[in-house]
């Protein structure tokens, strides 16, 4: 008799918010995915509509409907979490992750929108920090979400290196931190805390800032994590394909 051969595909996995502009969220990371060959599952958490002139609204979806397309979905080895609206959908992330055991998450911690729209709920912080970062390998906030997540001041380096630090002080578990620094003072330096290293990544800083580049980046880390690089060289070749598409 023929046996059956199974193959292992990699199974990747966004869990975002909707953009109808296709700028952000999870259409972005499927366009991410797409360029680097990968296809991936996507979960809706929230509904947003906005276009390049305005935000419109968001509406999160029930924790209920996040639960059933997690359930659909089932098992990944690489997740990329992004928007995830409310305390109760991120908890409902932490039971999926705790469950499944993927490989590889990578977070990218989104609060606001560019123009202050506020997508998580303040309440959710204590949650997001204690109980779902500790599940993560990559956490990605930029400036202003560093200062709120960990209630420093981060203006400057200096002050890059300490928050990182702390990150991962106050979510044991995580096991790296990379901090976006576009808009820094002195230069735009991107910081990636990997275990007890820290990496800079002084990049260009470009005349406008473009709504989306953090799910763009934070998508193309774990693509390139899927294909077994290093988190320091996935970041590196992230960050000159976020830097092309710029472009
Ligand atoms: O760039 C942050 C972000 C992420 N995800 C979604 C968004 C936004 C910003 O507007 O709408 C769905």
């Amino acid at each position: 008799m023929k046996k059956k051969l199974r193959r292992k595909t990699t199974k990747i996995l966004t869990i975002a918010g909707a953009d109808p502009s296709g700028g952000a969220g999870v259409q972005a990371d499927l366009r991410t995915f797409h360029y680097f060959g990968l296809s991936a599952s996507s979960v809706v958490t929230a509904v947003t509509a906005q276009n390049e002139k305005k935000f419109i609204s968001v509406n999160a979806v029930s924790a209920k409907v996040l639960k059933d397309q997690l359930h659909s979905v089932g098992p990944c080895d690489f997740v990329k979490i992004g928007m995830l609206g409310t305390r109760e959908n991120v908890q409902e992330v932490i039971r999926y992750l705790k469950k499944t055991k993927p490989k590889c998450v990578v977070l990218d911690p989104v609060l606001c929108s560019s123009t202050g729209t506020r997508l998580l709920e303040k309440s959710a912080l204590p949650l997001l920090i204690q109980k779902l970062f500790p599940l993560c390998t990559l956490v990605t906030p930029n400036l202003l979400e560093s200062a709120i997540l960990t209630d420093l001041p981060v203006t400057n380096l200096d002050q890059v290196k300490t928050a990182a630090i702390t990150l991962l002080k106050n979510s044991p578990g995580l096991k790296s931190v990379l901090i976006k620094g576009g808009h820094l003072q002195d230069s735009a330096t991107d910081l990636l805390r990997d275990g007890k290293n820290f990496h800079l990544f002084s990049g260009k800083r470009f005349p406008k800032s473009f709504h989306g580049t953090g799910c763009v980046l934070s998508s193309a880390i774990l693509a390139e994590l899927s294909q077994n690089q290093s988190m320091k060289e996935s970041v590196s070749k992230a960050k000159k394909y976020v830097s092309m598409m710029m472009r």
